[in-house]
């Protein structure tokens, strides 16, 4: 499980992170009660808050000594874009036909797929009013953020069950899907903390980075994890027919690949898929996708390399190698 505000150890990420806590419970007051009880769901029900903590700590690049809380805006920055990953959970969740999230049922399982569109909506709208009165570049920044998510969403249900979905073609969609809204996290807390263009630049990039690490250790951790371990069942994405980079790179190379290649293609139960995991785990796929999962963690250390030496920074050098850290041997 990873703390990022544990890792990142700064004096006032706690008492920001209790801010933003509060502007996500404010933000989803609607004129209707069952409208914020459905808005707010996800938000009781926790979650790690990893793009707030990443919107705060790029924000905090810019005081050496980091020793004041957030200013305002760089905490409601935080708070759009946890409010744009909620959306996007609501959506996914029903395009998953998803029963839980975050240890609870899921808006669609409790309400009904119509409710939780609809809640998705509205916490998009709420996240974009937010952006809105942080000026333009940060509105627009949100709205082609969100535009990013859907394409790369879009990418993945367009190659589900696709046996020949190339690595490129993987690694374009997760970019968006995943690397873009931690890029605008990182990105949004560094304009709203005022840093000079170049470090917003390096931080933007550090996050997009950052984002492909995540849903590549995430993705591999589908195949290798327990059920106990995730919290959910794993081996889910085999049975949506979403083959990461762990079922590519085997299906590509592995001794087990023609298998492999004759269980997937299409739609398969929690049997087979539980094959197939067996097949992707016993050769070298996990180790190739974690040594690409490696590169990206490197450069993502490396952009930030023209920053002043502070705890802050060298936290965030280390973010990636930490993610690769949680996948059990
Ligand atoms: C309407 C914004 C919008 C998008 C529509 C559904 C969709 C298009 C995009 C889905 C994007 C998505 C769910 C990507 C996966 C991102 C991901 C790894 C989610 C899990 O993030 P965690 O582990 O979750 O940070 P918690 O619950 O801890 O916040």
């Amino acid at each position: 499980m990873i703390d990022l505000a544990a890792l990142l150890r700064l004096p006032y990420l706690d008492g920001d992170l209790a801010r933003v806590e509060t502007a996500l419970h404010a933000s989803i007051e609607a004129d209707d009660p069952f409208l914020t009880e459905v808005a707010g769901h996800l938000i009781s029900a926790g979650g790690k808050r990893l793009r707030p903590a990443l919107a705060l700590a790029a924000a905090s690049t810019a005081d050496e000594a980091h020793v004041a809380p957030a200013p305002p805006d760089v905490v409601m920055g935080a708070t759009a874009v946890e409010l744009v990953h909620l959306g996007s959970l609501y959506h996914d969740d029903v395009m998953d036909e998803a029963e839980s999230r975050r240890g609870v049922s899921s808006v669609n399982a409790r309400w009904g797929n119509l409710v939780a569109i609809l809640a998705g909506d509205f916490l998009l709208a709420r996240a974009s009013e937010i952006a809105a009165s942080l000026g333009t570049e940060v509105a627009g920044l949100l709205a082609a953020t969100i535009g990013r998510l859907c394409t790369g969403q879009v990418r993945e249900v367009r190659t589900a069950f696709d046996s020949n979905r190339t690595e490129a073609a993987y690694l374009e969609s997760i970019a968006d899907k995943t690397g873009a809204l931690m890029a605008a996290s990182c990105r949004i807390g560094a304009i709203t903390a005022r840093l000079p263009r170049g470090h917003i630049e390096a931080l933007t990039s550090y996050g997009q980075q950052v984002g492909m690490v995540f849903q590549i250790v995430d993705d591999i951790l589908d195949v290798v994890a327990t059920d106990e371990q995730l919290g959910k069942p794993a081996g889910n994405d085999l049975i949506e027919g979403v083959y990461t980079l762990p079922v590519i790179r085997a299906l590509a190379d592995s001794d087990g690949a023609a298998d492999l290649a004759a269980l997937l293609g299409g739609p398969i139960d929690r049997d087979d898929a539980e094959r197939a995991r067996t097949i992707i785990r016993s050769d070298g796929a996990v180790g190739a996708a974690k040594d690409v999962a490696r590169l990206y963690a490197k450069e993502a250390a490396a952009v930030l390399d023209g920053f002043p030496d502070s705890p802050v920074v060298a936290a965030l050098r280390g973010v990636g190698d930490h993610l690769i850290e949680t996948i059990p041997a």
